[in-house]
């Protein structure tokens, strides 16, 4: 079954559901919050809702009820490869079930139909200037594409609001087609020769992406899928997931939408952290010509934060435990190349760091987060120029956001527009 199909078996019982939630418990009140949390980033106020993925601060996120570990086991494979395909994560995503081969190779095939990039999208990025940072490049592509929105055509040619979704799922199989090839072209732009990337027909998703960024070792497109999996989702309070949902809930399209998420992923305490962490476990090479030892490490560590900086890939404002997403990838990669010196320092990190910060006592949660290993893995394989981390950040970002953008439509979810008071308000509170 296809993944609308899907949802058009799914839909009324879930509206319905919410539907009796509101009548019955409209007025339940879930939680308060406190001055606390309205000045301080409106950490842990319950005001947000998403059932395609939960991050429980004590194990990490779930995709549709599903741990990373599950997900990776039970999601279908192309044949003799260890990670899933993306197209079956993204079934999940959007409907909630887990899918069999068949399931997700029609979203891979439906992929490959809509992959084709409008030469208009390489021209705009080839004609802007040489240092432009490959996010703006990759925010300005997919802005770019919004002349292609069915769901702005439709809605303009006037369209029932329950049908909302329809068009806003096709828009979102459409982007999420094009993005790797987006993703490739930056990179060949920025640092090769400029060509355009070609889809191989025979690929999946994640090992077409592997194909266009020319990376021969198999272990990549295993990489790639495994990458974009664990970053698609990590529910909706997130920078990018909660900028593209309140983008999108003033009807905006996936395109504006999910542009305006892509700019909050490109800030350092969001996406750009893989690659500031990778940068500083090369400083600490540098520093010391080899992997140091645990006391060179503890120094090292104390050096930085006493110079008032974060240790990059370490912290987060939900997760209380090392993040899944990390040890997925560090499983990855002690499993396929365990005498990396990087992969080293990085588990030494991981052994030093925490320790660290608990003495310091002030980041809340003192374990790894998925930045504190990402840009290790992507160095292994070659791809070493630290600006286009985010990118692939993004890739996989779309899939989340994308899913839960398809439902806000579909649930009939309204205008986001909570309400400010002013500090004096607050005083006299
Ligand atoms: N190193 C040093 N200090 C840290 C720290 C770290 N890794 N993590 C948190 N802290 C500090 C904070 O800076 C804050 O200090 P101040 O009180 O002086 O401002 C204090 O500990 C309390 O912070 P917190 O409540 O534990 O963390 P927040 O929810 O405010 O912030 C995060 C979370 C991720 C921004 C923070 O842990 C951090 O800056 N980490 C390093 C950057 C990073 O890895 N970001 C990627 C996160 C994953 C993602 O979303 O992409």
């Amino acid at each position: 079954m296809n993944i609308k199909e899907k949802i058009l078996e799914k839909l009324p019982e879930m509206r319905s559901r919410v539907k009796k939630l509101l009548i019955e418990k409209g007025d339940h009140v879930i939680d308060y919050v406190t001055i606390g949390q309205v000045y301080g980033g409106m950490r842990n106020s319950k005001v947000l809702v998403s059932d395609i993925s939960y991050v429980d601060p004590e194990e990490g996120i779930r995709f549709r009820g599903y741990s990373i570990p599950e997900v990776l086991e039970k999601l279908p494979k192309p044949d003799y490869a260890e990670m899933p395909y993306v197209g079956g994560l993204y079934y999940l995503l959007l409907t909630g079930e887990i899918p069999n081969k068949d399931d997700a190779l029609i979203v891979e095939n439906d992929w490959l139909i809509r992959s084709q990039v409008p030469g208009y999208v390489f021209e705009t990025l080839k004609n802007l200037p040489e240092q432009t940072h490959p996010m703006t490049l990759f925010t300005l592509a997919v802005q770019s594409l919004q002349t292609q929105s069915e769901f702005s055509r439709q809605y303009h040619e006037g369209m029932k609001k329950e049908d909302y979704w329809i068009p806003m799922l096709e828009d979102s199989l459409n982007l999420t087609a094009k993005l790797p090839i987006i993703a490739a072209y930056i990179y060949n732009l920025k640092y090769r020769n400029g060509e355009i990337p070609i889809v191989d027909h025979n690929l999946d998703w994640g090992a077409n992406f592997a194909q266009m960024m020319c990376i021969k070792d198999d272990g990549y497109a295993e990489l790639a899928r495994l990458y974009f999996i664990i970053h698609s989702d990590h529910e909706s309070g997130n920078v990018s997931a909660h900028a593209t949902h309140l983008v999108g809930s003033s009807l905006a399209d996936i395109y504006y939408a999910f542009s305006a998420g892509l700019n909050g992923l490109a800030g350092p305490l969001h996406g750009l952290a893989n690659q500031e962490s990778l940068g500083w476990l090369l400083d600490v090479m540098d520093e010391f010509g080899r992997v140091p030892t645990k006391e060179q490490l503890r120094e090292y560590t104390w050096k930085t934060l006493e110079s008032g900086k974060v240790i990059p890939g370490y912290g987060h404002a939900v997760l209380r435990v090392p993040d899944p997403r990390f040890t997925a990838q560090m499983n990855f990669a002690k499993k396929r190349f365990p005498k990396d010196d990087l992969v080293k320092l990085a588990d030494l990190v991981f052994e030093v760091v925490p320790q660290v910060l608990k003495e310091q006592g002030k980041a809340k949660n003192p374990a790894p987060n998925v930045d504190a290993i990402t840009g290790t893995l992507q160095y292994y394989y070659g791809i070493r120029e630290f600006d286009f981390y985010t990118v692939l950040f993004g890739v996989g970002r779309a899939l989340g956001v994308s899913a839960n953008l398809v439902w806000a439509r579909a649930l009939g979810q309204p205008l986001e527009r909570p309400k400010s008071l002013t500090t004096r308000m607050l005083e006299e509170s």
